[in-house]
């Protein structure tokens, strides 16, 4: 995977989604840091997780999520 990158987030409604978000993309091994912004509906995540493994983890939460570029 590549060290950063930007994933487009789907399905999200209050704040407390932001903190499920984080936590699913946090536990895909590789992610050293995964910041979740509300209002851009966007997550930047670190590390060398590949990104469907991302995608995956995401969708199983509940959400959608896709590759930004
Ligand atoms: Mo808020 Mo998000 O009640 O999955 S936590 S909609």
């Amino acid at each position: 995977g590549k060290q950063s990158l930007q994933l487009m987030l789907s399905g999200m409604t209050c704040a407390s989604c932001v903190a499920s978000v984080e936590k699913a993309i946090r536990s895909v091994p590789g992610v050293t840091r995964a910041s979740v912004n509300l209002a851009e509906r966007t997550a930047l995540v670190s590390g060398e997780a590949p990104v469907d493994r991302l995608i995956e983890a995401i969708t199983d939460a509940g959400y959608g999520a896709e590759l930004s570029e």
